[in-house]
Order: structure tokens, then sequence, then C-alpha cells
């Protein structure tokens, strides 16, 4: 049932009260930025209804709750998607044009939350969605970033970031928590206390400073079911407030501190993608939300529950990544320290109730504390890290006599430092990877002792996507068409009925119309560049797409050389017919990171010669995507014809862009990494476009020294010719220095990488031929509309949905709630 509150003239007059109440304005005079005020006042005060009535069904089931934890959460605009969740987007669409407003406009007025980087973030915001949705008690735990993931600007070809102040016009949709707040401390010593009648050994830490965590709660919306779930991101305030009379006490300095310490500590998400820096805030952001997160589980689970030791009973965490894995060391001094438990009931109930998901195998991605750095910050758990690491080494030797080897391999402090990933595997009670392939490379490869210590706890949950944001939201034609096709709405809560749309694979009809959705898409993203790059493209043109971070890994390099060898072609072949595309990229590369940054200039550079180029007829053309995000990849999803998925096999652990991609109807163009390899099982190779190197022939050539790309550079011409481009001046006006970073990292071993580190050289034959592949498929309109359609009809399995119900079926073991209205 809809809320009544969505009721069109009910809705209309509560939208005029609240101009007038947060405006003193009427609707005439209210600006677009007020008007999506008024109107998410509104929606937040029927999703305020549910949450209490979800929350006082949660108190009367009493089910178990899982805690993502996650020091990212990319959500994406929420106005839109809560009304779809609501299922009163298009009630709510009406009203406001029968006043004379368009909620896509107003849409477009909410800052995009971004407090997270890229696949991981986002993932958990799926996550988020598919809890919700299929009713299971989920807090989401994270930081409030006051600026989160920056705005990109594209100045002169280059990369420029911009603060993303997100919380500039307040966030209609978040409420303050300050009863829920708790203390979180840092640093300072630990004074042991005995006591001489019991025996008890007490810890008391000393000359800390210490910050004010306090949360900021965010509902999440379930689809159709009354079911609001909470996202609670912390921020920080100072503890004390800055008194001048601390001033006469000689506490001015620590005062004037523990007000820095609070402000910092929230300020900015770190804008690393799979890269570690070792920064101390960093530690600092990861135990604050940790800490002040798992206070506030034990306070509520202690509220109804007086034994502790049946906690995992009632709560579970996933760590999502390293991020956020000091949580198990402090669970450890929550039980000791302040339920004064014994060390091994601590440990019995810790290690049932922490989970970890490892989302990369990029070695230079994993976090590992220095510990003179950490044991300084967290005395504390450092302590009890040590007595983890020394009980845990004991266990390596007493399965592995005399193989100090395993002990060096394995143990979590070694060489000066704190390996998070270890400390995860070795407390919790599951680790997962995210895909098929990701699971058995870290079970074969990087945590292959782990594994064979202790098999039972690793195990698979292929990553997935909400189709509520990603076809409801961001494909609305097409989520009409398949409903209709379908004869039923339940695909929105049920991913696997897609495969019903393959019965329309030979109706001519039906593709006919699918393929023109694709084109009103095409349409309409082709405005948006219009808009965005002032470049005219072509929707009748090929859409091939690569949006994701920038990473060397993930090569956009490889394609945009590709650009640069089909240009070298038409130029040099007029006369060969070449069915014209737009090579559409968006892509964020981490500030400090120099040679990604090289790349989006080279890209930008590229689409300057390319489309300023009269003689090939717009044959080519090339567009860089500033500032890609949520709000705008919904757009570019839904107008994707070819979906780029190119990484070096093996180092991307799943991908969900992909999948997202699929679910719209683009083939994947792509290697057999990650999660492609389950779409390619899911769709068949026949509808999917797969090249290069398989993961086991990269493994292999790293395990041997790698491979020489001065042989494909000698043998190939065209190929010699796209690499020299890189330093002739072609594409930098006469610049020979401009990418001779680029050409070197392809040709030449450099500073313990070695040369053409992601295989770039050895896969661009086979790429440039699987293109051709693309083409001609596409020339062929019926040929293509099937494979398209079948890329839709084949998703079912990467929904969000799926990989929740996994988590909850081997990992968490949650009950499921359904709350009457
Ligand atoms: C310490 C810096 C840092 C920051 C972020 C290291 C690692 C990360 C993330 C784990 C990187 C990330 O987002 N990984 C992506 O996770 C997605 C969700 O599982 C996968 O689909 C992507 O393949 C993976 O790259």
């Amino acid at each position: 049932m809809i809320n009544p509150r969505f009721e069109k003239e009910a809705f209309k007059k509560d939208v005029e009260q609240n101009v007038k109440q947060l405006f003193r304005k009427t609707v005439d005079e209210a600006s677009q930025q007020e008007l999506y005020q008024a109107v998410s006042y509104v929606v937040k005060d029927a999703i305020i209804d549910d949450w209490i009535a979800t929350q006082k069904q949660y108190e009367k089931d009493d089910p178990k709750i899982v805690y993502y934890m996650s020091m990212e959460f990319l959500l994406g605009r929420a106005l839109g998607n809560n009304l779809i969740n609501m299922t009163a987007y298009k009630e709510v669409k009406e009203a406001l044009e029968e006043m004379g407003l368009n909620l896509n406009e107003l849409e477009d007025q909410e800052p995009d939350p971004a407090l997270g980087n890229g696949g991981l973030g986002r993932l958990a915001a799926c996550f988020l969605d598919s809890l919700a949705s299929l009713g299971y008690a989920a807090y989401g735990c994270g930081i409030r970033y006051r600026y989160g993931m920056f705005k990109q600007k594209i100045k002169d070809g280059y990369q420029e970031e911009r603060p993303d102040n997100w919380l500039k016009n307040g966030n209609p949709f978040e409420l303050r928590r300050p009863e829920y707040a708790k203390e979180v401390r840092f640093g300072g010593n630990i004074r042991v206390e005995y006591d001489d009648k019991t025996g008890d050994i007490r810890f008391k830490q000393e000359n800390y400073e210490s910050v004010l965590a306090v949360p900021y709660d965010y509902p999440i919306v379930g689809y159709d079911n009354h079911i609001v779930n909470t996202l609670r991101i912390w921020d920080a305030e100072p503890i004390v407030d800055f008194q001048l009379d601390s001033f006469d006490r000689g506490d001015y300095h620590k005062a004037v501190e523990q007000q820095n310490l609070a402000k910092t500590i929230v300020e900015v998400l770190y804008p690393n993608d799979n890269h570690y820096a070792g920064k101390e805030l960093r530690l600092k952001q990861q135990y604050f939300f940790v800490s002040a997160s798992l206070q506030a589980a034990l306070t509520k689970y202690k509220k109804h529950h007086d034994d502790i030791h049946k906690l995992p009973e009632k709560m579970t965490i996933q760590m999502n990544d390293t991020h956020p894995t000091v949580a198990v060391a402090e669970l450890m001094r929550l039980l000791l320290d302040e339920e004064g438990l014994g060390w091994d009931e601590a440990w019995e109930i810790t290690s049932k109730t922490c989970a970890y998901t490892n989302h990369t195998i990029m070695s230079e991605a994993l976090e590992k504390w220095p510990i003179d750095l950490f044991s300084r910050l967290l005395p504390r758990v450092y302590q009890i890290i040590q007595e983890i690491d020394r009980r845990f080494v004991a266990q390596i030797r007493e399965m592995y006599p005399g193989n100090e080897e395993k002990v060096a391999k394995m143990q979590i402090l070694r060489d000066g430092q704190v390996k998070m990933a270890h400390l995860a595997i070795v407390a919790g009670y599951s680790v997962n990877g995210v895909a098929r392939l990701h699971t058995e490379i870290l079970k074969k490869q990087e945590l292959r002792d782990f594994y064979e210590m202790m098999p039972q706890k690793f195990n698979n949950k292929t990553n997935g996507i909400t189709q509520r944001r990603f076809l409801m939201h961001g494909n609305p034609l097409l989520a009409d068409w398949v409903t209709d096709k379908l004869g039923t709405k339940d695909w929105i809560t049920d991913l696997s009925l897609m495969s019903g749309l393959k019965k329309w694979v030979d109706d001519e009809e039906a593709l006919k119309e699918f393929m023109s959705i694709k084109y009103e898409n095409k349409v309409r993203l082709a405005k948006y560049i219009k808009e965005h790059n002032g470049i005219e493209v072509d929707p009748r043109s090929i859409f091939d797409v690569q949006v994701k971070r920038l990473h060397e890994y993930k090569r956009q390099l490889l394609n945009i050389l590709h650009v640069m060898y089909l240009y070298n072609e038409i130029k040099e072949h007029p006369e060969i017919s070449f069915y014209p595309r737009t090579f559409i990229f968006g892509a964020k590369a981490s500030a400090g990171y120099i040679r990604a940054k090289q790349i989006i200039k080279l890209i930008n550079s590229v689409a300057d010669v390319v489309n300023n180029d009269r003689s090939i007829n717009g044959k080519l053309k090339v567009v860089f995507i500033e500032d890609y995000r949520v709000s705008n990849a919904e757009i570019i999803f839904a107008a994707a014809d070819v979906s780029e998925q190119i990484s070096t096999a093996s180092k991307e652990a799943s991908g969900t862009g992909n999948m997202k991609f699929m679910l719209n109807g683009a083939p994947t163009l792509g290697t057999m990494d990650g999660a492609n390899v389950e779409i390619v099982e899911e769709v068949g190779a026949e509808n999917a476009f797969i090249f290069g190197l398989s993961s086991d022939e990269v493994i292999n050539y790293e395990n041997n020294g790698g491979y020489n790309p001065m042989d494909i550079y000698n043998s190939d011409a065209d190929i010699r010719r796209v690499v020299n481009q890189l330093v002739d001046g072609t594409y930098s006006q006469g610049d020979k220095e401009m990418y001779r970073d680029l050409y070197n990292s392809l040709l030449t071993a450099q500073g313990g990488s070695k040369a053409d580190t992601y295989f770039i050289l050895k896969d661009f034959r086979s790429y440039a031929d699987t293109q051709k592949k693309v083409e001609e498929a596409y020339r062929d309109k019926d040929r293509w509309a099937k494979m398209a359609l079948l890329n839709t009809a084949s998703c079912g399995k990467f929904s969000s949905d799926r990989t929740i119900q996994e988590y909850v079926d081997d990992i968490w073991h949650l009950d499921k709630v359904t709350v009457e209205v």
C-alpha cells in the first residue's frame, strides 16, 4: 500500500506548506533548490512513519542484526530512489507536474552524496538497498565526511580536484542523534592496576585525547515493504567545549588539540582507490567509526539481553575490506576491559561475530600499519593484537612444527607492521572474495597459507547490483518495457524473472522496441554530452563506454591506444568502410596518482585531435565525461552499446559496472577477469566479446619475470606506430616529452616494476581484432538487437538481492522481518 501522504492533493498541500514554513515563500517564488528541499521533507515525513514502524517491529521480533562496517558508502542521490522504493515515483511526478514542477529537475538539485571512491563503496550502498528490500535488520556503519569524493574538473585536458561540499545546503534526509553519542579515545599510555583482593587486572588508558562521536542516521528504504533500515554515519565533536578557564588549569593545549582532532578526523574521504598510503589520520578515522559503532551495538544489545556470551546469536559484523578490521581488536577490548570477560570468553564471542570480505588482490592496496604508529595511537588495542598474534603463532607452530616460513608468511605482527588482512582472517569466522575467479585466486595464491590452515572459513560471494536504482530509476523506459513484456513487476524484487524476456528474442517487433529504447537513451546521453562537453555526438554511432576509476590495471590506456590505432587506420584508408563510433570515458584519478592523470590528459588530447579532424567525417568521436559519479552513471549505463571491461586478467576482483551495463543491454567487451567470467557463463560466449590473456597466463608470466614488450613493439608495425605517437608530438602539439612516461611504462622496466606491467601491448592485437568483431556484429542490426536483449534477459544472477541472500544463508543467518501497516 502506498503511503497516504503521497495522495496527490495532500502531497501538494504539504509541499506548499513546507515551502512556506522553511523559506517564507510561495511555490512560484521558491528556487528549484528550495523546492527540492520542500519536496524532500514531505518524503522524509512519509519515510519516518515507516522508519518508526520498522524499529518497533525489530524491538518486538528481536531479529539478529548485521552491522555492515564500511569506510565508504557511495549512495548516490536519495530523493528519486526513495520515491521509487516507496512506489510513489509516478504519483509524485504527476502531482508535481500539476504544480508546474518537474521532478527530474528537482532531483538534479540534490548533491550526490559521494562518501566513497568506487566499487567497494557503491557495493555497500547496493547491499543496504537489498537488505532493506529483503526485510533483514541491518545497520550500515560509516563516517559522515564533511567532504566526500572530490569534484572533478577538466581544465585544458587535465584533471583538477575541487572540494565536494555536499552538505552546503543541509541534508533533508539525515537525522542527528546526539543521544546516542559515544566517546572515542586515542593515544596516551596504559596503566595496569592490580586488585589485591580479587586478583583482577585492569587496564586504564591515561593521558589520552578523545572525541565525541555523534551519529547521523540516514534512512534506507526497502522496496514496497515499509521497511526502513538505518545507515549510521558518525560525525566528530570535541568532547570539552573550548573553555578559557582550561587555560588556567594548564589544559589549554589539550583543549585546542581535541578541538582540532574532532575537526580533522571526519574532514575528508581519502580519494585513494586500491592504493594504501599509510596516513595516520586514516587510521584515526578507522578506529573512530569502528569504536563508536561497536559501542553503540553493544549498548543496543544489552538493552534487551543480559548474557553477553550470546552476542553472536543476535549480531554479526561484516568488515568491508581491511579498512574496518581494527573492529576485531576493539570488540575484544570492549569485552575484556568494559565487560570484564576473560580472554577465552571474549575470543569465543569475537571470533563468532566478525567476518571479512576481501575486495582486491592488488598488493599495494593491502593495509599494513607501521607498528610504532599503530601502538602510539591505539596502545590498548595494540596490546590485544600482540596477544592475538602470540596465540596465533603458537597455533601455527603446533600445526606446522618446525616450519618457521609459515610463521613468517602468516604472522599478524611482522616486519614492523600490523597486517590488517591477517588480523581479520585469524579473528573472523568467514573470509570471502567477491567473484568466483577472485575467490579462487585468493585461495590458490594470495591467501593460500590461510586457506590451507582454515579452509572452512573461505567462501565466495559474487557481487551484485540493485535493479531498483540501475534499471527502474536510471532507465525508466526499459523498466516499463520489461514489466510490459514479462506481464509483471515482480522482477523488481526477483531479478531472475528477467530470463522470461528470452522468449522475445525472435520477435522482430519486440527487438525493434528494445533498440528504440536504447536509441532514446542515447539521445538523452548525447544531449548531456552536448551540454557538458560541447561535443556533438551522433546517437546512431556505436556508444562504446568505459566508466570506472582510473587505474593502470583497468587499462584505459589500452582503450585509448586502440582509438589512436583506429584513427591511423581511418586516415590511411579512407576508402575502407568504418562504422561510426563514439568512445566515451569517465574516470576519476586519485589526486596523487600521476600516471593515471597523464592517461586522462592523453584521452582528452586524443579527443581534441580526433573530434576536430574534419577529414574523418565524424566517423570517430572521443568524449571524456567530467566528474563521473552515480547520478550521471545512471544515464550513461542506459545509453551504452558496448561495455568495456578490459582489466588485466586476475586484477579486477569482480567489477560491478559490468553488471550495470549488462542489465541495460550492453554486451561486454572484456577479458576473462572478475565477474566477467560469470557474466559470460550466464549470457553465453556468443553474446560477449572476449579477448586477451587468461588470469592463469598472466599469473604465470608474473611468476616468471614478466614478458618482453619489445618483441611486440619490434614485430608489429601498427602497435609500434601508435606507441611512437606518444612521443612524436602528434597528440601534444609537438611536445615530445608530455607522454614520455607513458611510453616508457610500456617499453622499459622501471624502479621495481616490469615493462608493461599490465600486459597492454601483449593484449593489444587480440583487443583490436575483437573490436573488429564488435563492429561486424553491430552492422547486423538484427543480430545485435538479439545480443543486447539477451544480455538484459540473462542478468538475473547479478542482483545484489541474490548476493545478500547468499550472505544471509551462508554467513550471517539473519531472520526475515515483515512490517505490518
Ligand atoms: C587503502 C586504500 C584502498 C581503498 C579502497 C584500498 C582498497 C580499496 C578498495 C578495496 C578498492 C575497491 O573498491 N575494490 C573494488 O571492489 C569492488 C566491490 O567488490 C569490486 O567489484 C572491484 O573489482 C574492486 O576493484
